[in-house]
């Protein structure tokens, strides 16, 4: 029998280091967690009687002293043969007396019962330890054993389901689009699937802003993600369409001294004015004042969504009647963190997106993803800081393809999609 110790950051690499090089056969003795992450004590060729002996010895010889920790897995050679060591079946702790404390002598019986106290909270606190790793172990087991489950019954899913995975959608949405897939599915069509479905779902407003009718919008949305930046690359658009005198710019952005001048900036390189709003009043009052106008766009300032301008922002911007909120994103962003900024301009109802900053995202599937969990509409997309030339109106089909091709990283491996899926076939 040979019984090795692994050490690993979580749980599912330990497992997978286990299975790695003791294959399937190998036995968990225990797993606790630790300072450096999870460790695991396993066997291999695992010898019930052998242990049973080991254990019945260790509890003849105790108390005893604890042997020498394990070799952790990749420090010194694995391999030690039997007996086993204590980490298998820990001997039981030594019987102690009781204490009655008595009336009288109060103080001396905490004091004597102190220790125990003590000694009962480490044990709570291990068991509790040791409960946590087991049931990660047994998450990690199940989630592995439904996904190779899925594989086996219906393989063409869990293919689609890898293809969306490695194109970087979120698990969620990709079980959504999942749910869609015909019932019957054959070997090219779940090949192609997953990225039609994707272009499907990804709602586009098709909305070429400067062509069609006269509209307020607002670009609103995190810090530096490229509103005043795609403001002048849609007046820029408007202009060439409908003449300078048909475009104005609102500025709202009066907490940093370079925003407005940032946006001053732009509107004299187009010939194009800039009024300033401070609050909802004034804003309304610009806005009567620019109601024949073709196109005019409303630049906001940049707030985080946990700041408390936010809502100041919010409130002006709801003072003003028929108002398109675009709300800007930038595809660069943590899918997270792109979720947490759609949910703080909810309040608003954003009737669109734009998506910026595509030539320095890595990846699109976490801003796909949001979009389409938010089922919000994409207006335009941009991929660079050329004004007025990087701005494009969104086309979910290109989208996607460039979602599928950005991508250099292989195909997501099985502890992956386990991870990912494995509990959500399980429960379902
Ligand atoms: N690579 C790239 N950079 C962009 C794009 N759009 C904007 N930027 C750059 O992003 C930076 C921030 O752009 P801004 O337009 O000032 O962003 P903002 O959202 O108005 O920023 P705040 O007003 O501070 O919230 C600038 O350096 C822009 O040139 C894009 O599509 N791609
Ligand atoms: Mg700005």
């Amino acid at each position: 029998m040979k019984i090795k110790r692994y050490v690993a950051p979580d749980m599912r690499q330990a497992m997978r280091e286990v299975r790695e090089e003791q294959g399937d056969e190998a036995v968990i003795l225990s797993t606790r967690r630790i300072a450096e992450g999870i460790e695991i004590i396993a066997a291999l060729d695992y010898d019930e009687a052998l242990m049973r002996e080991a254990s019945r010895q260790g509890a003849a010889r105790a108390p005893a002293e604890p042997p020498p920790p394990l070799p952790a897995a990749n420090s010194q050679p694995p391999v030690a043969e039997a007996p086993a060591p204590r980490a298998a079946v820990a001997p039981p702790p030594p019987r102690r007396p009781r204490v009655e404390p008595t009336p009288a002598a109060p103080v001396a019986a905490r004091a004597a019962a102190a220790p125990l106290m003590e000694r009962a909270a480490q044990d709570t606190a291990r068991l509790r330890n040791e409960l946590g790793s087991m049931r990660e172990m047994l998450e990690v087991q199940l989630s592995s054993l439904a996904w190779n489950d899925l594989e086996r019954r219906q393989p063409l899913r869990a293919r689609v389901l890898r293809e969306m995975t490695r194109i970087g959608i979120e698990p969620d949405v990709a079980r959504l689009l999942v749910d869609d897939l015909p019932e019957q599915i054959n070997a090219e069509q779940a090949r192609y699937l997953p990225l039609g479905m994707l272009s499907r779902r990804l709602a586009v407003s098709g909305r070429a802003l400067a062509d069609d009718a006269p509209m307020v919008t607002a670009l609103v949305g995190p810090t530096g993600v490229g509103k005043t930046t795609t403001i002048a690359k849609l007046a820029a658009r408007a202009v060439m369409r409908h003449g300078a005198d048909q475009v104005a710019l609102v500025s709202t952005d009066h907490y940093r001294i370079g925003a407005a001048a940032q946006l001053e900036h732009y509107g004299r390189l187009l010939g194009v004015r800039v009024y300033p709003a401070y609050d909802g009043d004034s804003l309304r009052k610009v806005l009567e004042l620019l109601r024949d106008r073709h196109t005019v766009l409303i630049d906001t300032a940049g707030v985080a969504s946990h700041d408390p301008r936010l809502n100041q922002q919010l409130d002006t911007l709801a003072q003003a009647n028929e108002l398109r909120a675009t709300l800007v994103l930038a595809a660069n962003t943590h899918a997270q963190s792109l979720d947490d900024a759609v949910r703080a301009y909810l309040p608003l109802q954003p009737q669109a997106c734009i998506l910026t900053k595509l030539d320095e995202a890595p990846n699109l599937g976490g801003a796909l993803s949001v979009l389409i969990r938010r089922r919000l509409a994409l207006d335009y997309t941009t991929d660079g800081q050329r004004v007025p030339e990087d701005i494009s109106v969104a086309d979910a089909r290109v989208l996607v393809c460039r979602a599928a091709q950005s991508l250099k990283t292989g195909i997501p491996d099985d502890s992956l999609m386990a991870d990912r899926f494995g509990l959500a076939v399980a429960s379902a």
